[in-house]
């Protein structure tokens, strides 16, 4: 007899699998939607070449495209059961233990009451991103459960009208990163709200969504709460828009136009339910290729978004660094998370794993930031001729030995497998003039040999880092 908590772990995994492979894709169908053939690969979809030069050429996307890397922060009141409620350990992500403990809005509610988050320091947030080498940071305003961490007009449950704590972090949080350059950037819910009976999402105290007034909630709350987040704060870097549950091209016209009037500058994600700046892959998901055009990862440090207290599945700062350079050499960015806990701490291992990040960053950042993707692609890996996924497609097999990045005039080869001797590129297009590791402050010149488009380096017999040894090939 199985388990019965196991059972419940593994309908969740299915479920997780079958939303992933809806919201994953659907920022990244819109430029399919033009009558093109999908893609062979079902992860994610590329768009047409007239979509991804629209972006590319969007000049309000540049800092965006040079960042590569960004703080993504979850907090809000599901902190503060932190992924347990009446002793029971609510299986999935944590800002969502509102919808899978079904929690009455009348119980939930009670938890701002509760939320004194008296350890919070902006400076010292905003300083973690700067240590990390981020050069954005994007913060739930509203998540899902409809609670505001701004100080709202428009709903008293906010988190200056409704805790104890009386402050607006999210004004401190932007001055704290304007102090330092990072672009300030709010996360906002606008089609789930379960705190509201015509919002998306809460059946088990409103019902279904298909009875409710949709266009009520979004008139009466989310347009006027987006309105005030223009308003009160910025210039911001972005909107990030979630689950466009609801939402169609004229519902999300609205916030576009909104965005645009307030703060032209403004960007806008890929999952408002219209057009966006650029798109954003399903969570968690990275692309098993180059994707042209201008694009995000959103990702998980452990395996939640908000706070809860059992889950220690941090990913190492080797991981990490990977699968920013992963991305980097596909053409995305990469927006890590991490879920403060209800006093205002981001926990220690969420902290150290960045710095660590951030170390590398340091010594090797110019093989990253403002880079562009690989001319190569065969490092990624291959589809297996023999495996398939859960999908019954082909499993594509990832090889983690190397990954590049370009500028003009300079490649850069990350070696995540330190070869012993020598590092052979095939299929090197330019001549090399020169070539030397990043992480060797006097840059000392290694011996290469060149014949057609086959180069070999040859390297010292110690890796400079433990990580990810960066080769840097100057061309001619
Ligand atoms: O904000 C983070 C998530 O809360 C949000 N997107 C990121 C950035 C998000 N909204 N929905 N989802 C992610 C997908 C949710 C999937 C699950 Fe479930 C929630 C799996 C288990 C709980 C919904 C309910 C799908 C299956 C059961």
């Amino acid at each position: 007899m199985q388990n019965p908590l196991k059972s419940i772990r593994v309908i969740i995994a299915i479920m997780l699998t079958v939303y992933l492979s809806a919201v994953g894709a659907s920022a990244f169908k819109q430029g399919q939607q033009q009558g093109q053939q999908p893609p062979p690969r079902p992860a994610i979809n590329q768009v047409s070449s007239e979509e991804a030069a629209r972006e590319m050429n969007n000049p309000r996307s540049k800092w965006f495209r040079e960042a590569k890397f960004g703080l993504f922060i979850h907090w809000g009141l599901y902190a503060i059961p932190a992924g347990t409620w009446k002793g029971q350990q609510i299986p999935g992500i944590g800002e969502w233990i509102m919808n899978r403990a079904k929690i009455p809005v009348k119980e939930y509610e009670q938890l701002a009451a509760q939320f004194n988050p008296v350890k919070f320091n902006a400076e010292e947030w905003a300083q973690l991103a700067q240590d990390a080498g981020m050069k954005y940071l994007t913060i739930t305003s509203k998540h899902h459960d409809g609670f505001a961490m701004f100080k709202s007009q428009v709903s008293k449950y906010d988190i200056v009208d409704a805790t104890p704590f009386k402050r607006d972090p999210m004004k401190e949080l932007e001055a704290a990163c304007a102090k330092r350059g990072i672009k300030f950037c709010f996360y906002y819910s606008q089609a789930q709200d379960w705190h509201e009976p015509n919002g998306a999402g809460n059946t088990w105290d409103f019902g279904p969504d298909d009875k409710k007034d949709f266009d009520q909630y979004l008139r009466d709350k989310a347009l006027p709460q987006v309105r005030e987040l223009l308003t009160q704060y910025g210039p911001l870097g972005l909107i990030w828009f979630d689950t466009p549950r609801l939402m169609t091209e004229q519902r999300a016209d609205q916030f576009n136009k909104m965005v645009r009037d307030l703060q032209p500058n403004c960007l806008v994600n890929g999952r408002l339910g219209g057009k966006g700046d650029y798109r954003s892959t399903g969570d968690n998901r990275i692309p098993n290729e180059v994707v042209s055009g201008v694009w995000e990862v959103p990702a998980t440090i452990n395996d939640t978004w908000g706070y809860k207290s059992y889950d220690d599945h941090w990913k190492p700062p080797a991981d990490v660094i990977f699968k920013l350079v992963d991305i980097t050499s596909k053409g995305g960015n990469y927006l890590l998370n991490v879920g403060p806990t209800a006093e205002g701490i981001i926990p220690q291992p969420s902290q150290d794993i960045l710095r660590e990040v951030g170390k590398w960053l340091k010594v090797n950042g110019e093989a990253v930031y403002g880079t562009s993707p690989t001319p190569f692609g065969k490092e990624f890996g291959q589809l297996s001729a023999t495996k398939t996924d859960q999908r019954g497609q082909p499993l594509f097999e990832q090889a983690k030995e190397w990954r590049c990045t370009t500028r003009p005039g300079k490649l850069y080869v990350h070696l995540f497998t330190w070869p012993a001797k020598s590092f052979t590129l095939d299929g090197m297009k330019g001549k090399v003039a020169k070539a030397y590791l990043l992480a060797d402050p006097s840059r000392k010149e290694l011996k290469f040999s060149q014949t057609g488009d086959n180069l070999t380096v040859t390297l010292p017999e110690k890796a400079p880092s433990e990580f990810d040894s960066v080769l840097c090939l100057e061309t001619k």
